[in-house]
């Protein structure tokens, strides 16, 4: 880190016992899994250094933005509308968590058998570890699966300040309605929270943001498909990761210079692995900071990941929002049906799913597709097998946690995988 922050995390309120600890263990993580790797883009530098601050710097940022009077919102899920938060010129950040952190804090509010996605936000906001929970003004849940519908309730009590949203389960015309209703909500209690309009104007300028920075990570989904990749799956999934905490625009030009350097070493021919190195697809929940565990195991194991079919990766970036409204009530209406397009497990039917694998398959040039869901989490797991049933290409499930204790036999099962696509 730059400089000591001590003063700040006291003042938020953090546990500065074992936050230090915290620091270290992710500090050292984060040196074995990244540092280590050879051959990176220079243009990782600038995404190593948010990794270093993202307790110092970015807190200092949030922190200085609400003496400014700017509310920052805290979200667990890509289906709240990052459009009206900065519409509000608000900040938005991802609070999930990716590690075993506050489990046995968690545990006594929620049962053992939680994802570990749930049980780590719990934790993290239990034991005292999370900056980012609070500088929160407001904390905005939704009615995915059961697990955080039930969490939300019990946060609300800890923290007092979550707000959330009803996401249907079906697509029908009804749901898409109700929807729409939800995000005018969602505008409201934003308008409430910040004391600001949302105008149209606004909601363009908001609108266009949003959009680059999925054009980014577009671009650079697309750099991956070459092979040999010019980047690791690891550098990837991470860039995809700051996606949920730096600020948008400046995000949005580092992620563009990363690719025009991508681009530079696919003309030269530089990849991250030899050409024809085993290309896998990774499928399924979520990878918060700092779950880097599959990935870790994959690119140890002699094959590159080439994308991921999930919220931190395509799902977050495949759609953009029309940007062609003239009125407000029209964009909040394009919002929500770019937000209705993203293919959760949480929705019954979810065929767009299975078709967005295997396009993402073929586009990516993969070679194989390890789907991998969170232990506990319903929708994925029954996602897998269907998943599994439909396509015609190396699959393989996985269910894993944030532990390490199945380190050792999952690299067993990705290496056995691996060797069948050689
Ligand atoms: S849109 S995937 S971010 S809900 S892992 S808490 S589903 S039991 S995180 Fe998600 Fe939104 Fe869907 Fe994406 Fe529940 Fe599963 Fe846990 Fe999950």
């Amino acid at each position: 880190m730059s400089k000591d922050y001590t003063t700040l995390w006291k003042e938020i309120g953090l546990n500065l016992g074992k936050h230090d600890g915290l620091l270290s263990v992710l500090s050292d993580a984060y040196k074995n899994i990244y540092l280590s790797q050879k051959n990176r883009p220079e243009g990782m530098k600038y995404f190593d250094f948010v990794i270093s601050e993202v307790h110092g710097l970015r807190i200092e940022e949030l922190y200085e933005a609400k003496k400014e009077k700017r509310k920052v919102i805290g979200t667990f899920c890509v289906y709240v509308p990052e459009e009206l938060v900065l519409a509000v010129d608000g900040v938005f950040v991802g609070l999930c968590a990716g590690a075993e952190v506050g489990f046995e804090e968690a545990e006594k509010y929620v049962p053992r058998n939680t994802c570990a996605l749930i049980k780590a936000f719990m934790g993290f906001k239990l034991s005292g570890l999370c900056p980012y929970v609070e500088l929160t003004d407001l904390i905005v849940g939704e009615t995915t699966c059961d697990g955080k519908k039930k969490a939300y309730e019990i946060f609300d009590e800890i923290t007092r300040k979550m707000y959330v949203m009803e996401i249907p389960n079906m697509k029908n015309d009804s749901d898409r309605k109700l929807w729409l209703e939800e995000v005018r909500k969602f505008k409201d209690k934003i308008e409430e929270i910040s004391g600001k309009e949302i105008t149209l104007n606004l909601l363009k300028k908001a609108t266009e943001i949003v959009n680059q920075k999925r054009l980014a990570l577009q671009r650079l989904s697309k750099l991956r498909a070459y092979d040999p990749s010019p980047i690791s799956g690891l550098d990837a999934l991470l860039v995809n990761q700051i996606a949920f905490y730096d600020d948008p625009v400046r995000f949005t030009m580092k992620v563009n210079e990363l690719c025009d350097e991508l681009e530079e070493r696919v003309r030269k021919g530089n990849g991250i692995a030899p050409k024809g190195t085993p290309r896998i697809l990774i499928s399924g929940s979520p990878f918060a900071i700092p779950n880097w565990k599959l990935h870790a195991i994959v690119e140890n194991s002699g094959a590159v990941v080439v994308g991921e079919e999930s919220c931190v990766g395509s799902r977050n970036f495949r759609e953009l929002t029309e940007e062609n409204f003239n009125s407000l009530e029209e964009g909040l209406e394009k919002i929500a049906m770019r937000y209705m397009g993203i293919d959760c497990a949480c929705f019954t039917p979810n065929k767009e799913r299975i078709d967005n694998v295997k396009s993402l398959f073929k586009e990516l040039k993969a070679d194989g597709v390890i789907h991998c869901a969170l232990q506990f989490c319903t929708p994925y797991m029954m996602e897998a097998f269907k998943i599994e049933k439909k396509i015609d290409f190396p699959y393989m499930r996985i269910e894993t946690d944030y532990s390490m204790e199945d380190f050792g036999q999952l690299k067993t099962r990705v290496e056995a995988f691996i060797e069948t696509l050689r």
